[in-house]
């Protein structure tokens, strides 16, 4: 009998591939297949050459291939591959069937695929799958949801192709119904905009406001690594500040300054709006990288607008240690802005989240892998409720042990005219969070003179409205609904 495969992929481009051969190494017999058929053969020729995998040279060809209830993980762009994956495919399908998205779509689509494929009997997940090429061959971070009935289909392929932590556990676990898999997949992408940005502010800082060199800043970053900040963006930041052109200088000092982007941090940011969560950090950071491109504009700009050019003088030591406290109290408040994203999103589109178990799945595996992810489940196991890391006893102490150096570092770069967006907005957010009050008493009184938008009163019970003829002047009528 014609041996059958435990799973089809259908997308052979590199992370498709080095998902196949991941899930070959683990003794899977993998189905493959691509729209370009020729790519098939390709493939079986070259990288997938004296595996086990099995090519499919037409949709019907890798269904019936496939042991039964089928796993068919698509591969391919996020958008309307992915409908057209679906559709070409479920003419084929037996009910029970399962299909994967392993793309970077957006998590509405998955919410609306999940459902539109259970009515119709099938299983669908939609699952982040994070450390791009190298990730996908050697094991990466999984993020699944969809079907919860459709879990115990891949748990065991998953979670064997996956990468660990350090003890020892895959970094791929169930997240949620529908769209939660590849939401928490976004909000990984978002976190990690953040954590790339407060890096490039400090080593802006470094350079221009300190005067280091590439060679200085590399050990620096080396040292930081041993610390709290111990991860893999400090890791590689440190190798690039060493790198050398073959002019023997340093080649991160030759890269246009225009940073691009794909779309998930400003899905995030947008998400994070709709639901009314100031994710303020992640928002800078993709807002930095449109200043950056704006590269025409600011040279212009750079030739009239006037502004301090100063050097930072006193220790030099001592002030590199305030940037890495910056950072570090930066970066708290980022992924707590980015958590509290999540638990809204899970009230909004009814999920259920374990917020220590999606910072383990962060752990190994991925771009924002860190020791602090551990930090981040030890507050949730102290406290599943948790309403803000910032209030977690661990993370609080910190940001106390930070809070000077951070301070002096937003004021230092002020005075200086070096911009940080992220350092400063996130200081912004940390004293508004801890504030009593805010002065949106005024800005209700603004709303309610000029729009009759009615304001509630301190002293006077919570469900009372008020509305006020400020000026004596117009109408006594309020508007009829009190929007907070
Ligand atoms: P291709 O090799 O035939 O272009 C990344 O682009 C992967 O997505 C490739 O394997 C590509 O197939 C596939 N892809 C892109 N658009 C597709 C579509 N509309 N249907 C099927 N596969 C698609």
């Amino acid at each position: 009998m014609e041996k059958k495969g435990d799973i089809a992929v259908i997308g052979l481009a590199v992370m498709g591939q080095n998902l196949i051969l991941n899930m070959n190494d683990h003794g899977y017999t993998v189905v493959a297949h691509n729209r370009t058929v020729s790519k098939v053969d390709e493939f079986l020729d070259n990288a997938a050459k004296g595996t086990k995998v099995i090519g499919a040279h037409s949709i019907e060809e890798t269904v019936g291939l496939l042991k039964m209830p089928r796993k068919i993980m698509l591969m391919v762009k996020a958008g309307e591959a992915v409908d057209q994956g679906i559709e070409k495919l479920l003419p084929h399908l037996s009910p029970g069937d399962c299909i994967i998205d392993g793309g970077n779509s957006h998590f509405t689509d998955t919410i609306r695929r999940t459902t539109c494929l259970e009515e119709k009997g099938f299983l669908y997940i939609g699952t982040g799958v994070s450390g791009g090429e190298e990730g996908a061959r050697r094991g990466p971070s999984m993020m699944p949801g969809g079907s919860p009935r459709a879990w115990p289909l891949v748990k065991d392929i998953f979670r064997a192709i996956a990468a660990r932590t350090p003890d020892g556990v895959p970094c791929c676990d169930w997240v949620g119904d529908n769209g939660a898999g590849h939401y928490v997949k976004m909000a990984h992408n978002a976190i990690e905009y953040g954590d790339m940005q407060i890096i490039c502010e400090a080593y802006h800082l470094m350079k221009q406001g300190l005067g280091l060199t590439s060679r200085r800043m590399h050990a620096v970053f080396s040292r930081w690594n041993k610390t709290e900040l111990d991860s893999y963006l400090i890791e590689i930041t440190a190798d690039i500040l060493a790198y050398r052109d073959d002019d023997g200088k340093a080649l991160v000092e030759k890269i246009l300054d225009k940073a691009g982007q794909k779309g998930t941090g400003k899905w995030f940011s947008v998400n994070s709006l709709d639901l009314g969560i100031p994710v303020t950090l992640i928002a800078e950071a993709v807002y930095a990288r449109c200043l950056s491109a704006l590269k025409d504009e600011r040279v212009a700009a750079a030739k009239v607008l006037a502004g301090p050019h100063a050097k930072i003088t006193g220790d030099a030591a001592a002030f590199v240690e305030d940037i890495r406290r910056a950072l570090l109290a930066s970066k708290i408040v980022s992924y707590a802005q980015g958590f509290m994203c999540m638990r809204e999103a899970a009230r909004e589109y009814h999920w259920t989240l374990d917020y220590g178990n999606i910072a383990m799945l962060w752990r190994s595996g991925c771009i924002i892998r860190s020791v602090f992810l551990e930090r981040i489940k030890a507050a949730y196991d102290r406290n599943p409720g948790l309403s803000s890391l910032l209030l977690d006893d661990y993370f609080r102490a910190l940001i106390d042990k930070c809070q000077k150096s951070w301070r002096r570092v937003v004021m230092t770069a002020v005075r200086m005219g070096v911009p940080l967006p992220a350092f400063s907005s996130a200081l912004a957010f940390y004293d508004g969070y801890r504030s009593e009050k805010l002065p949106a008493n005024l800005l209700q009184a603004q709303r309610d003179y000029f729009g009759a938008h009615t304001y509630r009163r301190l002293d006077a019970p919570a469900d009372k409205i008020f509305h006020t003829n400020w000026t004596g002047r117009g109408g006594e009528v309020a508007s009829g609904t009190y929007t907070v």
